[in-house]
């Protein structure tokens, strides 16, 4: 665990020296920029990146190339945190251990930071700099607008708030979970088969492992909610609950989904083990989704 967190810091370092070239002073400033340093460098784990680079580096692709790809999905997770917490959407006051960007500066400036980290994601992915050819750039900024949007996170998003405080099926809990946190950890996947050009059905496995890996994410996410320390997770925990969320929880009790979760764990592993070569550093990670706490 010690290890893999350090890996996972001195990647996180690299990935913020990345972004900090888009969000630093240049020749004009911007007040936006503000609101969006808060946002994206308030020390979240850059786990997703985790997942990029150790699945980039089982097919030998070039490191400065995974962390501008890290850096455009790290830019969209923030930028979904940061609308995730409006007064509008789930109305939290505390993400990672500080005031959530409507609270240190206000609701209109939390959504305009959101949108410009969205749109910053798909600046990344056309920079020069990128040296990725147009045809990948193409498919990778076309995949990942798929997943960021109706289809994908919003759309999850979407029934997330609209299944508050209703009896919701098992199949529905996962669709959209699988939706609102799966799908980026599937273009983590997917973004590599893209840059390696690998055949649509190798594309469309290393996609299905990624959503499974996002949705094992979500529901340790839930389990942490439940039971987690607020201290130690940077928000207060016990929110889903008074939402009246719909998750595995609610339906099945903290201990059916922990089997849940270990069980899916177990079928990713060996999901991994049958399709990815070796794949030790990416094993780590899924490890690391049930170990972590916070
Ligand atoms: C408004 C068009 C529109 C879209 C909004 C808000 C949104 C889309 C999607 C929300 C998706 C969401 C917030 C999913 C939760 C995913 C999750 C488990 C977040 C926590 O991720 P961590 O633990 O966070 O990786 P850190 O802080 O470490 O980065």
């Amino acid at each position: 665990m010690k290890t893999f967190l350090k890996k996972l810091n001195i990647n996180a370092t690299k990935i913020d020296s990345y972004l900090k070239k888009f969000l630093v002073k240049k020749e004009k400033s911007y007040f936006l920029q503000v609101p969006m340093k808060y946002g994206v460098f308030s020390g979240g784990k850059k786990f997703r990146s985790s997942i990029v680079i150790s699945m980039g580096k089982i097919y030998g692709i070039n490191f400065k190339k995974l962390i501008i790809i890290s850096a455009a999905i790290e830019c969209i997770h923030s930028y979904s945190l940061i609308h995730d917490d409006l007064p509008s959407m789930d109305n939290d006051d505390f993400r990672r251990g500080k005031l959530s960007v409507h609270k240190k500066f206000n609701e209109y400036t939390a959504i305009l930071a959101g949108n410009s980290l969205l749109t910053l994601a798909f600046e990344i992915l056309t920079e020069s700099d990128f040296k990725a050819s147009q045809k990948n750039k193409n498919e990778l900024i076309n995949t990942l607008s798929k997943c960021a949007g109706y289809s994908g996170l919003a759309g999850g998003q979407y029934f997330d708030l609209t299944y508050e405080n209703k009896i919701v099926s098992q199949k529905n809990i996962i669709e959209m979970q699988k939706k609102k946190t799966g799908e980026l950890f599937g273009f983590c996947c997917e973004s590599v088969a893209i840059m390696k050009g690998l055949n649509l059905k190798k594309r469309k496995k290393l996609k299905e492992i990624g959503i499974n890996i996002g949705l094992l994410f979500q529901t340790v996410d839930d389990l942490i909610d439940h039971k987690g320390k607020s201290s130690i997770v940077g928000k207060p925990t016990g929110r889903d609950k008074k939402k009246g969320k719909a998750t595995l929880i609610s339906l099945w009790g903290y201990k059916k989904t922990l089997d849940f979760a270990k069980i899916l764990k177990r079928d990713i592993c060996q999901e991994i083990k049958t399709y990815v070569p070796k794949a030790n550093d990416l094993l780590d990670s899924v490890e690391f989704i049930l170990e972590r706490k916070f």
